[in-house]
């Protein structure tokens, strides 16, 4: 597969930043869950998805697996296909599946985990008329060089699948939307997989599993400063903890500290001492209600097409064209 790669030290710089910068903040210290995905992290992500608790990802490709026809039938002319975040790209198969009844696809996985790229690789390379080249950049920047090199008279299909939106803030998923919007051109569609309102037993299961592969995925990012800066975060010392946040309609992780303790973070140069109790807030998972959908896109400048609904676990997949 051919990969455009941008990655630079840059990334660790900005990994330490960023890590100072939330560990830091007065009040609820917080860690981005883009880090949550480096190669362990991206391999425990892949085991959350085949637990019995965790259904949006099944859902997901039931949806994609259902109405793969008809969602592919509503795009017009000659379709390239663009996919933010792919993960392994599994899902991806029914569509890409599906365009190459039709036409020869270029399909662009935009990732910037170079191991998850290879594994998209493995699994979708082989489709007859599809040629993978993956972009190893952040969402906007892939899918900004995608849109700049395409041919013209060609249009975008944009995946955003898996629920990943919910991982924003309502804000600043809706700003995410008008920017993914703001690259594309009358005619271009993007596919978003949301993960819908259920009952709050069901959503909390989903994400403390009994199993204890959420809480590993959790961890690992603790683990991960430990290998990539250097710090001295003893895993043993801290808990994986869930909570509906009914306000905000989301389930937060955080990683509860179980004693006062001190870290020393030296490639981020930086330490500090967190208290018993205190926790550290790792990630969002908002949930949707489907009319709420249809609005945010209608705000960032799409049209919603069609919505379609997983009814064994609510989800929906929702093609919005630009307006
Ligand atoms: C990728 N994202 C949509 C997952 C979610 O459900 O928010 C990440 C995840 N975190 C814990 N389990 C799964």
């Amino acid at each position: 597969m051919l990969i455009y790669s941008n990655a630079t030290n840059r990334q660790v710089s900005e990994f330490a930043a960023d890590v100072c910068a939330g560990l830091t903040k007065s009040g609820q210290r917080e860690l981005p869950s883009k880090y949550l995905y480096d190669g362990l992290g991206s391999v425990l992500f892949e085991a959350i998805c085949a637990l019995p608790e965790y259904g949006l990802t099944r859902a997901d490709a039931r949806l994609l697996q259902k109405h793969a026809a008809e969602i592919v039938g509503r795009l017009p002319g000659t379709v390239q296909v663009a996919e933010l975040g792919s993960g392994s790209g599994k899902k991806t198969r029914w569509i890409l599946e599906a365009l190459s009844q039709r036409q020869k696809t270029y399909y662009y996985p935009i990732e910037i985990s170079p191991s998850a790229l290879a594994a998209c690789e493995k699994e979708l390379g082989q489709i007859d008329l599809i040629s993978v080249v993956g972009y190893e950049e952040t969402y906007l920047e892939g899918l900004r060089s995608v849109a700049r090199n395409r041919n013209e008279g060609e249009s975008l299909l944009v995946l955003f699948l898996g629920s990943t939106i919910g991982n924003f803030d309502r804000d600043a998923a809706e700003r995410f939307l008008w920017e993914v919007r703001d690259t594309l051109l009358q005619g271009d569609a993007l596919l978003l997989g949301t993960d819908l309102m259920k009952d709050v037993d069901t959503q909390i299961l989903a994400y403390a599993d009994p199993t204890g592969v959420t809480s590993a995925f959790n961890l690992n990012l603790l683990g991960r400063i430990n290998r990539e800066l250097g710090a001295n975060f003893d895993l043993s010392r801290f808990r994986h903890e869930v909570l509906w946040n009914a306000d905000h309609r989301r389930i937060e992780m955080h990683l509860r500290s179980l004693s006062q303790q001190y870290v020393e973070i030296p490639a981020a140069g930086f330490a500090i001492a967190l208290n018993e109790d205190e926790t550290i807030w790792t990630e969002s998972s908002h949930k949707y209600y489907p009319q709420e959908v249809v609005r945010m896109a209608e705000k960032a400048g799409f049209h919603c097409d069609g919505q379609w609904i997983d009814r064994e676990w609510p989800f929906a997949q929702n093609l919005l064209f630009v307006q």
